[in-house]
């Protein structure tokens, strides 16, 4: 089989092979790893698809510029030796003239472990060969959590740590040699291999930075990987509201988010419409000050909220002025989780964000708003700590911030070893010679920026504990440099502040600084919405902050101590340390 293949690519060497001649599944079969490559994995050969794909268009894609690319979809199928399970993988390989010995692993997104064409479609464009994974959960568009449960009381645990980290560092060992086989590559050659994901996809990511050392660099946004504490904070925002006895219409919240980025929109030096610096707006804003705002919002036929037009319920025109009470709603969500003897349990969202997590319901029949549970919150209770084949929550009943607290603690427990995904160490990776960026939309909805700056820190203190605050900041900074994106949403721009820049070319400076050794000192980004859309703004590194002077005409990135400090949370309510 080695044999034929080197054949092949001989052959195809003296006339220079093309996507077409790949893009078969005799050739692809032949590129496939031998038996034997990865302990414990077989490969169905007779399993192959190839299909080919012209001049297909990556447009205002996240985290890739526009390009036309021509790819090959190859899909296969292994099984785990004795276990009679099938596990598909997908690698998009790029026309054999612009590769650029490159590989991208490729992650999901809130239940999903991958994401269609959208990254992977990036990573062709930068001539890797780009891969993904359905986790062996039936099909690539099936979610991880269908499978969860094998009846209800029995996790189906090989699911559980597929999606926890296994299916993806298969997915990029196996594709790593696929890569050098369809590719033809010399032994001496060097493959570089890179990872790509956000949210879900970020915390994969840091899945296989954290255990292994196939990669030479990964770029990373958002992670939603102090999974126990991230999944059930998303009810936190609910039980305020009940524990408050307030369900706010919400324009309202609407109204108190626009008054706060008012507010605190200058105290970066710039007015811009972007809150740059939530730190800041954390130490001076009293939300009490938003207390009679007038509000208005018409009716809508459906998508009142914060969700895109039609995504909702119908709501009725909501006309009013900011009350005491939901004001009350906003300040405990910003203060984030207590338990009831007032210890801190977990962080919140920056000051900016909109309350997504809060957003309630419209009773026709009552004309009163009420609470709606939500839905990324709720599935965690009922599937993953109660082991009920359901996702949805019915009530909260009798919920506390104790029993969040209690929740968090359970699937931490449970999960420690397959989702929690915050192991500080990065030694082995570091030794390795790995790269990360690592970035978090300031003003995210869904997972907290303050989440991943508190990891950051976990990683600085655990790796350095004996060096000063600076100097183990700038040795952690030779491998691993993170980024606030001031206005930024949640794994992306953010309509409500759309002068914002976004690292969309965030891959491009990884790539520069694993193969060329330019580190980044700034991320670079480029605003994604609005009147400035195409925009370039460079994005300061943690723990240093964008300070503008000249009438916001200067950027200048700071380092101020203040500012650090909000950043860091003495999580008290816990004996456990909390990465
Ligand atoms: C590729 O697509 C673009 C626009 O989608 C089109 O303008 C161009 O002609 C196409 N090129 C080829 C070779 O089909
Ligand atoms: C790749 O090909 C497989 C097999 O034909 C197909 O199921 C899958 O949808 C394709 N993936 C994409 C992202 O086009
Ligand atoms: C869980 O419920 C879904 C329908 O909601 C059903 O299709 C599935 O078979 C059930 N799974 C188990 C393990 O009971
Ligand atoms: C490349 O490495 C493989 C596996 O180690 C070996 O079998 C093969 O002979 C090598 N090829 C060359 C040309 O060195
Ligand atoms: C909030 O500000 C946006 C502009 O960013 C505006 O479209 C919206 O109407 C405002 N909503 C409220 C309730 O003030
Ligand atoms: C805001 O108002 C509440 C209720 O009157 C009060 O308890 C709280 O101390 C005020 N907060 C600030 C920062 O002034
Ligand atoms: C409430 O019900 C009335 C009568 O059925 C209907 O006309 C109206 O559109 C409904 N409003 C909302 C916000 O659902
Ligand atoms: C909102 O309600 C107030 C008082 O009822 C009224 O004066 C005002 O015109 C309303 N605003 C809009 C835009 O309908
Ligand atoms: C499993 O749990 C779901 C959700 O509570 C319930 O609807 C279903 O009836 C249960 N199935 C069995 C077989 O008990
Ligand atoms: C740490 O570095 C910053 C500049 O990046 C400097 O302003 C600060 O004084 C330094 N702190 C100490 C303790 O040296
Ligand atoms: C930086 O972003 C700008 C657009 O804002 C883009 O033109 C440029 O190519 C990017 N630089 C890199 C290194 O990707
Ligand atoms: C400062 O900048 C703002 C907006 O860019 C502009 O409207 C204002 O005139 C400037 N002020 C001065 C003193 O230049
Ligand atoms: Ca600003």
């Amino acid at each position: 089989m080695r044999f034929q293949l080197s054949f092949l690519v001989f052959v195809g060497a003296a006339t220079a092979i093309t996507l077409n001649d790949i893009c078969t599944s005799t050739y692809a079969q032949l590129a496939l790893p031998a038996p034997g490559f990865y302990q414990g994995i077989t490969i169905d050969s007779d399993s192959v698809v190839t299909t080919l794909a012209s001049n297909y268009s990556v447009k205002d894609n996240t985290f890739f510029p526009n390009a036309a690319i021509s790819y090959c979809n190859v899909t296969f199928a292994y099984t785990h030796d004795g276990r009679n399970d099938v596990v598909h993988v997908a690698y998009f390989v790029p026309d054999p003239s612009t590769f650029t010995n490159r590989f991208l692993a490729t992650g999901g997104g809130g239940l999903a472990i991958n994401s269609g064409l959208n990254t992977v479609s990036g990573g062709v464009s930068i001539g890797a060969v780009s891969g993904l994974t359905d986790g062996g959960f039936g099909s690539f568009n099936t979610q991880e959590d269908v499978h969860f449960l094998l009846a209800n009381g029995s996790v189906n645990w090989e699911n559980a740590y597929m999606f926890g980290y296994q299916a993806i560092h298969e997915m990029t060992v196996l594709g790593k040699e696929f890569a050098r086989n369809v590719m033809g590559m010399q032994n001496a050659t060097k493959l570089y291999a890179y990872y790509q994901g956000c949210s879900e996809g970020g915390r994969e990511g840091w899945s296989q930075v954290q255990r292994f050392e196939e990669l030479d660099g990964a770029s990373i946004g958002a992670p939603a990987f102090r999974y126990a504490h991230q999944q059930i904070q998303h009810l936190y925002s609910n039980v305020v509201e009940k524990t408050l006895d307030y369900f706010p219409p919400p324009c309202e919240l609407t109204a108190i988010v626009n008054a706060t980025i008012a507010f605190c929109d200058p105290l970066d030096g710039k007015t811009d419409g972007v809150v740059s610096r939530t730190d800041l707006c954390k130490l001076r804003f009293n939300i009490n000050s938003t207390i009679g705002t007038p509000y208005y919002c018409a009716a809508s036929a459906g998508g009142g909220g914060f969700g895109p037009p039609g995504s909702g319920q119908p709501t009725p025109v909501q006309n009013g002025t900011v009350s005491a009470k939901a004001v009350a709603v906003a300040q405990t969500i910003i203060d984030g989780l207590h338990d009831l003897q007032g210890r801190r349990a977990y962080v919140s969202y920056q000051p900016s964000a909109t309350f997504a997590d809060a957003q309630t319901k419209y009773n026709n029949a009552t004309g009163k708003w009420e609470l709606s549970i939500s839905g990324l919150g709720g599935e965690f209770v009922t599937r993953y700590i109660q082991l009920q084949n359901t996702s949805t929550l019915a009530s909260l009943e009798g919920v506390t911030y104790d029993t969040l607290r209690d929740w968090i603690y359970d699937l931490w427990q449970m999960y420690e070893d397959s989702f929690q995904t915050t192991w500080p160490d990065l030694t082995k990776f570091q030794a390795a010679g790995g790269k990360v960026l690592h970035f978090h939309g300031e003003s995210d909805n869904s997972i907290p920026a303050a989440s991943s700056a508190r990891y950051w820190e976990s990683v600085r203190s655990v790796m350095y504990p004996a060096l000063d605050y600076n100097t183990s900041t700038t040795k952690l900074q030779d491998f691993y440099r993170f980024f606030l994106v001031p206005g930024a949403g949640h794994c992306g721009a953010n309509a409500g502040q759309p002068n914002g820049a976004w690292p969309q070319t965030s891959m491009t400076q990884l790539i520069d600084w694993v193969e060329k050794g330019v580190a980044p000192d700034t991320l670079n980004a480029t605003v994604a919405l609005g009147a400035n859309k195409g925009q370039n703004q460079q994005i300061c590194m943690f723990p240093l902050r964008p300070l503008y002077t000249g009438n916001g005409t200067e950027q200048q990135c700071v380092y101020d101590q203040e500012s650090i400090d909000t950043w860091h949370y003495d999580l008290n309510s816990w004996k456990m340390p909390v990465y």
